[in-house]
């Protein structure tokens, strides 16, 4: 038997999971041991993570757990992509940890990505346009010079930071590392000329590593030492390695704050579809490319969540699916979307812009966001087909968006495609799958997946027809031709 500890942090909340695998009955079960909440703090003007809150709550739950004797064969941290910190030659944190939704990337983002040419930033890095890729953040920085920079001598992405934190070694984890856009997806190695472009120096980086390697032990208050194992640190990454895809007909929607649609592919795919679409090429923990794209998700619910206190995310959406459908439409990717001062207004404002009626309730405002999140899934699963000709005719949801009844049936209806769902703490599985993997308990990637599949539950939703659908799917396609000022 082994157990496993896998931290999981996500933009609104970091969770940690204990984890035990079964060699004999090769059966896995999670369970959640500690839960904390993780939200942008504004520091010098800009919003930051609270590294160090998130740090003290690792550190609680690992001493919780070694305290009531539990005996641990090795943890692993994942997280969003693309953020990073610097340090100094002694290893300090040098500055704070900036957030990809401040907005100090906002015009240089756009300029840099001019001059370096997007066909050529494509082509070598397969890594789609997204203002916050970690290229960007890191010119805005070092353009911004802050008294510290002549001090910095290596940069971490979030999990290998906090692994750093537990064991006092340097890693650089593959599936993080591509989120940078400064990785070539042939070569897998850091790109002289981009980190040069950023304005950073080569030598700040290591060597990418792929998950399912040790990094070093944490020593609990002078009792075991546990290993800590890189696993596909990017959460991303470690939810689809625990996606149960059986073939590659399937696409996959990896739904929490954002919702990643995408395929598996060998290769990367960066033809002029891919291109045009912006579909992006992360590195998978099992070495092929996740194809993806990057779709606002719950993010727009949350935010609508933060304007009615008095209500669940279950009763909002009760309330959403009382609503007649397709009545307002946004694109999610809308960058009014990012972090507006309020989710309500952005909205509203995008449907008064666009012409359309200005759902006003909570539940007219979740079926805006629902139906449109739904119909953004069905524009890319039209991209991913292009693209890659792999005709897709089925889906499988996973993470904490996925315990989402209605927006999973949502999805089966306007995609058309049967649904399948689960599991829900896929980060939370890929994560522990992958140290599984590194500690020789399991085989491979295509084994975790079996393993995850029979030892989680899953649901399925069959598309029912909708004679409004293919109006709405015309109106949905118009909305980026529609001005959408966003002062
Ligand atoms: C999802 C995610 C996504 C990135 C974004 C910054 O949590 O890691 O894959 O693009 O955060």
């Amino acid at each position: 038997m082994y157990q496993v500890v896998a931290i999981d942090l996500g933009a609104t909340s970091g969770r940690v999971m204990l984890a035990c695998f079964e060699s004999a009955t090769q059966q896995l079960t999670l369970q959640q041991v500690h839960r904390f909440a993780n939200q942008l703090v504004e520091r010098g003007g800009q919003l930051c993570w609270d590294i160090e809150h998130l740090e003290d709550e690792i550190f609680t739950a690992l001493n919780m757990l070694v305290a009531k004797g539990e005996l641990i064969n090795s943890i692993g941290i994942d997280s969003w992509g693309v953020d990073f910190v610097c340090l100094d030659k002694h290893g300090n944190r040098l500055g704070e940890a900036v957030s990809y939704r401040d907005d100090r990337t906002q015009t240089i983002s756009r300029k840099l990505c001019d001059k370096l040419g997007f066909d050529r930033l494509y082509r070598q890095t397969g890594i789609q346009f997204q203002p916050f890729n970690t290229l960007f953040q890191l010119s805005a920085l070092t353009q911004a010079v802050p008294s510290w920079l002549d001090d910095v001598d290596k940069i971490l992405m979030i999990p290998d930071y906090f692994h750093y934190r537990l064991t006092g070694q340097f890693h650089w984890d593959y599936t993080n590392a591509t989120t940078t856009g400064m990785l070539g997806c042939r070569d897998g190695n850091w790109q002289a000329a981009l980190v040069q472009a950023a304005g950073a120096s080569a030598s700040w980086f290591g060597q990418p590593v792929k998950p399912g390697t040790k990094i070093g032990d944490w020593q609990a208050n002078g009792s075991q030492r546990i290993a800590v194992m890189a696993s596909p640190t990017h959460d991303t990454a470690a939810a689809i390695a625990a996606a149960p895809l059986m073939s590659d007909s399937t696409a996959y929607i990896s739904s929490g704050t954002w919702s990643l649609i995408g395929i598996e592919s060998e290769q990367p795919l960066t033809n002029p579809v891919a291109k045009g679409a912006n579909l992006t090429n992360e590195g998978g923990a099992n070495g092929r490319f996740r194809v993806l794209k990057n779709v606002m998700g719950m993010w727009l619910i949350e935010g609508i969540l933060k304007h009615f206190p008095e209500l669940d995310i279950c009763q909002l959406c009760e309330l959403a699916a009382q609503k007649t459908g397709f009545i307002s439409l946004v694109n999610p990717n809308d960058s009014c979307f990012i972090h507006p001062d309020s989710m309500v207004a952005a909205i509203q404002n995008y449907c008064q812009q666009t012409g359309q009626r200005v759902p006003q309730s909570p539940g007219a405002l979740v079926r805006c966001v629902l139906d449109s999140l739904a119909l953004s899934y069905r524009q890319c699963l039209g991209q991913l087909e292009k693209a890659s000709g792999q005709p897709l005719t089925e889906i499988r949801i996973v993470g904490g968006g996925s315990q989402n009844q209605l927006l999973n049936q949502l999805c089966a209806d306007i995609c058309q495609r049967p649904v399948l769902t689960g599991p829900v703490e896929a980060s939370a599985l890929g994560n522990v799958g992958y140290q599984l993997i590194g500690l020789g308990a399991i085989t491979d990637g295509q084994a975790l997946r079996q393993i995850i599949a029979h030892s989680f539950s899953e649901h399925s939703f069959s598309p029912r027809p909708n004679a409004e659908l293919a109006a709405a799917i015309q109106r949905f396609n118009q909305l980026d031709l529609l001005p959408v000022n966003h002062s």
